[in-house]
């Protein structure tokens, strides 16, 4: 397997789908890696501690991390699953950046940014990660979300441990077309 596929198919089975490899996550979304391994191998999709050790490395987003000792894996956002990350609240930047598409924009601008399949609403610090994020559902369009503003409001923000801001819902009156 390329890099690539081992990390997509990381994304599916640690964000997802543990149930599509034969794995449980805990209750912090962590999972055993040798039982990752063995049953990886099973299907025909056999990598190597090292390797997968490789992909955590090297991975474009940093998407996985070990535990202390390297026994347990995780991936470190963008879980529908309902896992506890035990993010802390953390005091965003005075913006954020959200990229979607085009055709989701009137939508968004009328009930705010939900959090779909997933378990928080995924921003940005960097404009450019936003377009990026957006051209991943089609032409991308980037919202200015007023973080700084949100939080004095009592909104709590998360910083993953891969540097995604995350947050439950933003409001339509916290947000701006870039
Ligand atoms: C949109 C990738 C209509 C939202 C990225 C987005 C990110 C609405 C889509 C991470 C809406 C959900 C997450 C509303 C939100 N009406 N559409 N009211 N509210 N939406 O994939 O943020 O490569 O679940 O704008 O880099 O695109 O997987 O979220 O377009 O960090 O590691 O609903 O996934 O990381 O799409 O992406 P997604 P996202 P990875």
């Amino acid at each position: 397997m390329k890099d690539k596929d081992i990390s997509k198919f990381l994304s599916l089975v640690l964000r997802h789908k543990p149930e599509a490899l034969g794995i449980v996550l805990d209750p912090e979304g962590w999972t055993n890696v040798e039982v990752l391994l063995q049953k990886m191998q099973a299907r025909g999709k056999g990598i190597t501690l090292e390797k997968l050790k490789e992909v955590v490395a090297t991975n474009d987003k940093q998407r996985f991390s070990f535990n202390q000792d390297q026994t347990l894996i995780r991936a470190s956002q963008g879980h529908s699953l309902a896992v506890d990350l035990k993010l802390q609240p953390l005091a965003p930047p005075p913006v954020l950046y959200h990229g979607t598409a085009q055709r989701f924009a009137a939508a968004i601008q009328q009930e705010g940014l939900k959090k779909q399949n997933r378990q928080y609403v995924h921003l940005s610090a960097e404009v450019e990660t936003a377009m990026k994020v957006g051209a991943r559902h089609g032409k991308p369009v980037v919202f200015l979300v007023e973080s700084g503003q949100m939080h004095q409001d009592g909104v709590d923000f998360f910083l993953s441990e891969n540097h995604v801001w995350l947050t439950h819902f933003v409001a339509p009156v916290y947000l701006k077309t870039h």
